[in-house]
């Protein structure tokens, strides 16, 4: 297509592009195109604009010269990609007009777009929104990670209980992402480490090759284009093997298989990682692939070489998936470029950064010694020589003669109880070969200081820092909610998409009764959507006047989803007990995927379902209660809950949750929390102020002193007689008579196993703060005051801010 930047586009030549593309890129005559059709190619038109413009944004910023920020992650949940491109672009109503002229409408060719999962969560999710605001504030940045052929599961329910399908959001897909053959790169598995004139020479391997699939990141109103780029694993084709060691270069089937299956799908985050070749391989394979491509793409731009590789380069370990980066690195230093050791060291530790998203011990990835000394022989060799160092030099200076020091900081795990063999820790293999290591919330930070790496924290005082997540405002705000970004332009103007404390200056309006009014009518718009959704998806009417009580999230026993279900039980009795209670209706609307491997987990799942069953269809309760399980919890969906929940479920165990960001989206759509003092919520209930926020609960403090003091949750049963009702009913079979054993483990979990996640300590305090809410709810005024400061507040929780603070305290940009 002829080259037209985006600003100057017009409906006319959109038109012209979509009816070439339907013809010449999909081969169809326009009369036979569907709205899917359609979509695809109006998607073809954007993408040629994003590929114009990544060429554009290289040309300059090699021509500027700055640092490119190189973000390794092994999720990147992007969600639908069109009607958020042609938002940043600036040319949605052309789009709209381009379309219309053709008899079709733009929202209806939108819902066409598959929303690919490529991503667990809260970690993948948080890799878009950066990916969004690097660009937007115009910063040289790639993403870098795997293009799944299945994505995370799409998730129905039968009978109440989780049912997994392979998501294969690929399939018919012409236009996603760009490939680009000529930057393929080669990776190496297995063989063995030979000794050739003093050099290591990583031999016999099996090869396999990496295929970029590149994606245009457009930013809001900027001609800034950054990539996206996802490798694809294939058997290796014919390469050029001069650049290698000459590794055995016949490929055997099991190579090929493997090949083949390396990208296929992704893992879902577990509640116990377990050691899988398969996910090793996946790990190293897109770290090798990505890894060699920056260094191409250095020695491309920058004549200097690797003299100023350090000043032009900065990479940032999404968790530890992509930790085998630093050995990788070090390996193409020492091996393929002379480097001694510690120089390549200290080159890791001016590049690589490395962002913990977890305190959960369990689940710090830890691989067994003899599985990365199969697939990696040269890595665990080069694992062991950073150790070495490590120990004897940083840790022996620190702490002199100390053993017992050694052992505990020891990138190598000795085995224990826990393990019969040596394990690798790759969290500190990550905090040893980076500069900075940050946590995702304030209060997560100074947990990541004090409890989880305390010894590296007094051996390297300045290392560990906090950022604190954020969310983009452009899809969780403009994009998902414009008729409330529509509200907010008109009264403060539309600088808060690029700048979001400027809502700071609705605050004046939360009093307004005419604002009021106007905030109350979107959100209530909004919940009328949502009813319509969940009658399409569950079979039955919500009413919009009732209080949307929202708990979207994955499903894990330390978010305490099975709080939620204790407390909509005990609700349910008290209706029963007295259906003529003056109190207002209320729907609980429950979004999560569990881990297919989570037994528990998809316990409390079917346990909700069961409930929901029985309280949607009793009607001696007036339809004042009704619970909502909407199935398959993704982006797409997000984007209609969000806006449309009045409040917001933040209940994990105090310590537990790094920082949450659906606490942030949902506070920023006008939705009051119901949360502990745990992650980024304590940072949210500074900025709304306390008497906006209902927190409850056990603090981390509290926790840690009740857990010394030994806490038993048959005491709590015991003292607390509609607790011990509750947990009898839901013992005693009666909510799932087809198989009365079902909810065994959970009410086992919590009497009998010591309730690990502090559920029963809890219960009273939240029951209490959903009183509250209630009292609150019945003060329209008071209600729509809250809600309004809570959007004014969130200024914070821009991922804008939280990129600048990367670039600032760690990146150097
Ligand atoms: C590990 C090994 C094997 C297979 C899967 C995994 C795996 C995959 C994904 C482990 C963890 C994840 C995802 C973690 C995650 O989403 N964490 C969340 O990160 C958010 C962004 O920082 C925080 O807001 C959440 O608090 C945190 O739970």
């Amino acid at each position: 297509m002829n080259k037209i930047g985006p600003a100057k586009i017009d409906a006319k030549q959109l038109s012209q592009h979509i009816l070439d593309h339907i013809s010449r890129s999909l081969g169809i005559p326009v009369t036979e195109a569907t709205a899917k059709d359609y979509w695809e190619a109006l998607n073809l038109t954007v993408r040629d604009l994003g590929l114009d413009g990544i060429r554009e944004t290289r040309q300059k910023e090699q021509d500027e010269k700055a640092r490119r920020l190189y973000y390794f992650s092994l999720e990147f949940l992007i969600g639908r990609l069109l009607g958020n491109n042609l938002h940043n672009l600036g040319i949605y109503e052309k789009a709209e007009q381009a379309l219309r002229e053709l008899g079709v409408e733009l929202t209806d060719v939108l819902e066409q777009e598959y929303d690919p999962a490529l991503g667990n969560g809260g970690l993948g999710r948080l890799a878009a929104c950066f990916m969004d605001s690097l660009t937007t504030l115009d910063k040289p940045a790639i993403g870098y990670g795997i293009n799944y052929r299945f994505g995370l599961f799409r998730q129905s329910f039968q009978n109440g209980r989780q049912i997994e399908k392979p998501d294969s959001w690929r399939e018919d897909y012409n236009s996603w992402g760009k490939c680009r053959t000529k930057r393929k790169q080669l990776v190496r598995l297995y063989g063995e480490v030979k000794n050739v004139n003093g050099r290591a020479a990583w031999e016999n391997t099996q090869n396999l090759e990496g295929l970029p699939w590149d994606l245009p990141i457009t930013g809001y109103h900027t001609d800034t284009v950054n990539t996206l780029r996802l490798w694809e694993s294939r058997p290796a084709g014919s390469f050029d093997l001069d650049r290698f060691d000459k590794g055995d270069y016949a490929i055997s089937r099991k190579i090929e298989v493997l090949a083949n299956n390396i990208s296929k799908v992704l893992y879902p985050n577990d509640e116990h990682p377990e050691g899988k070749e398969l996910r090793l391989i996946q790990q190293y394979f897109f770290v090798a692939c990505s890894l060699a491509d920056v260094i191409d793409r250095h020695h491309r731009e920058n004549e200097e070489g690797w003299d100023n590789f350090a000043k032009k380069v900065a990479i940032q370990l999404n968790d530890t998936h992509p930790a085998i980066a630093v050995p990788e690195l070090m390996r193409v230093l020492m091996d393929e470029n002379d480097f001694g050791f510690l120089n390549a060291l200290e080159l890791c530790r001016k590049v690589f950064a490395y962002t913990n998203h977890t305190l959960l011990p369990e689940a710090l990835e830890r691989w067994p010694q003899s599985l990365i000394g199969r697939v990696l022989p040269r890595h665990l060799q080069i694992i062991h020589l950073i150790n070495d160092y490590f120990l004897n030099t940083e840790v022996e200076q620190q702490w002199p003669g100390d053993n017992t020091m050694k052992r505990r900081l020891s990138i190598v795990e000795e085995p224990n109880d826990y393990s019969s063999q040596p394990m690798i820790r790759m969290a500190y293999l990550s905090v040893v070969g980076s500069h900075k290591v940050n946590g995702v919330a304030a209060l997560h930070s100074k947990l990541v200081q004090s409890n989880l790496f305390p010894e590296f924290n007094t051996l390297w005082p300045e290392k560990i820092i906090n950022v604190t997540n954020g969310v983009t405002p452009r899809r969780w705000l403009a994009y998902c909610n414009p008729k409330l970004a529509g509200l907010i332009d008109d009264t403060i103007g539309n600088g808060w998409r690029k700048d979001l404390d400027k809502l700071d200056s609705l605050h004046v309006y939360a009093d307004d009764p005419k604002f009021q009014k106007k905030f109350a009518a979107i959100k209530r718009e909004n919940k009328e959507v949502l009813a319509t959704i969940i009658e399409k998806e569950c079979g039955f009417k919500v009413s919009a006047d009732a209080i949307f009580d929202v708990q979207a999230k994955r499903l894990h026993e330390y978010k305490r989803q099975q709080l939620s279900l204790l407390h909509i039980m005990a609700l349910y009795r008290r209706l029963l007990a007295n259906p003529e209670t003056d109190i207002p209706q209320r729907v609980f609307i429950f979004c999560a995927k569990a881990a297919p491997g989570y037994t528990l987990a998809k316990v409390i799942i079917h346990a909700i379902n069961k409930l929901a069953e029985r309280v949607n269809n009793d009607p001696r309760i007036n339809d004042k209660l009704k619970v909502v399980f909407l199935p398959n919890y993704r982006v797409s969906l997000a984007e209609k809950v969000i806006p449309a929940a009045d409040v917001s479920e933040q209940i994990s165990t105090a310590g537990f949750e790094a920082s949450g960001t659906g606490n942030m989206k949902l506070a920023l759509n006008g939705a009051l929390t119901i949360g502990t003092l745990d992650g980024a919520n304590v940072e949210i209930a500074e900025e709304v102020g306390d008497d906006n926020i209902f927190i409850f609960g056990l603090t981390v403090d509290e926790v840690a002193r009740l857990r010394h003091k030994g806490y038993n949750p048959r005491d709590v049963y015991n003292a607390n007689e509609e607790l011990r009702n509750i947990l009898d009913w839901l013992g005693s079979g009666d909510l799932c008579p087809e198989d009365a054993h079902a909810f065994k483990p959970l009410v086992h979990a919590l009497l009998d196993h010591g309730d690990y996640f502090l559920t029963l300590a809890d219960f009273a305090a939240y029951s209490a703060a959903h009183d509250q809410i209630i009292e609150t709810w019945k003060d329209p005024q008071l209600w729509w005051k809250k809600a309004i400061i809570n959007c004014a507040s969130m200024g914070k929780f821009s991922s804008d801010r939280s990129i600048k603070d990367y670039c600032q305290m760690i990146w150097n940009m």
